[in-house]
């Protein structure tokens, strides 16, 4: 098992839970009895049942130990998981189980013997799996989950998070890439900025900025012009301030259509 094996199943496993657990935060709680159709789960149904089958996965491998499916009872075991979808918890208690049942799942994957992965399980009908197939069909069980979960996302109004990162991702590089006359724009005033903050002349410091601007700085905000110059020269850019000794040298810079991100490194003037 050296190609996909259960390191690479509970890899996986942790990346398919750790998107379930987003989904379930990004729902707010007030909606956890929304369900799409009368028949479907609702939203904390959905994941309870999710957080549930890892639970049925131990019973049949490990404390059972069963080698076919045809003999077990499963009647007793949906109706113990419905019982539980039904039985009402908060969005705390739901996520809490969630995670505590996902990294169960994971360890307890990890490190089962590969004797026991490969044993066959009669399945009903009587075709056999082997017991990782079997584990390899709760992950899937969670995806076809997961999936309903975004369609209820989106008719609840929510972006799924997938797509609200793909979306901030998207509009970086594009902004970016396809318009060279914004981003040389936004680059010069950033510079026009800068290069006196070098320098500590506060008049030019104070000449790149707009008349209404605003400056926001780890939480405090300067919105006239008398206020921004105060903070500069407090802060030390101005002639003989605290800053002026320092050199910046400038690693990256980065923008989206409204925004500069400049990475700097200071260095210590001799
Ligand atoms: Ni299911």
């Amino acid at each position: 098992m050296d190609v996909y094996g259960p390191k690479q199943l509970a890899e996986s496993m942790r990346t398919v839970r750790k998107n379930t657990i987003l989904i379930a935060e990004d729902i707010p709680e007030k909606d956890y009895g929304y369900r799409p159709t009368p028949e479907s789960r609702s939203v904390a149904e959905t994941l309870i049942h999710i957080a549930f089958l890892s639970r049925a996965d131990r019973l049949l491998h490990e404390e059972e130990h069963v080698f076919s499916l045809e003999g077990f009872s499963f009647g007793a075991l949906i109706k113990k998981s419905e019982a539980e979808e039904k039985r009402p918890r908060s969005k705390t208690e739901i996520i809490t189980l969630l995670r505590t049942e996902g990294d169960r799942w994971c360890q307890w994957v990890e490190g089962l013997p590969e004797a026991v992965l490969s044993e066959q399980v009669r399945q009903p009908g009587g075709a056999s799996k082997s017991r990782f197939e079997m584990l390899l069909g709760t992950k899937e069980h969670e995806m076809h989950h997961r999936a309903q979960l975004t369609v209820i996302e989106r008719l609840l109004g929510i972006v799924p998070h997938l797509t609200r990162n793909r979306q901030a991702a998207g509009g970086a590089l594009t902004s970016a890439t396809n318009d060279p006359q914004s981003s040389r724009w936004l680059r010069d005033a950033a510079l026009r900025h800068r290069r006196p903050e070098d320098e500590g002349d506060l008049d030019a410091i104070m000449a790149s900025f707009a008349e209404n601007a605003v400056v926001e700085f780890n939480g405090m905000v300067f919105d006239s012009p008398p206020a921004i110059r105060a903070f500069h020269e407090k802060l030390g850019f101005a002639e003989g301030g605290a800053l002026s000794k320092i050199e910046v040298e400038e690693t990256h810079c980065s923008h989206t259509d409204d925004e500069v991100v400049l990475d700097r490194l200071s260095v210590r003037r001799p």
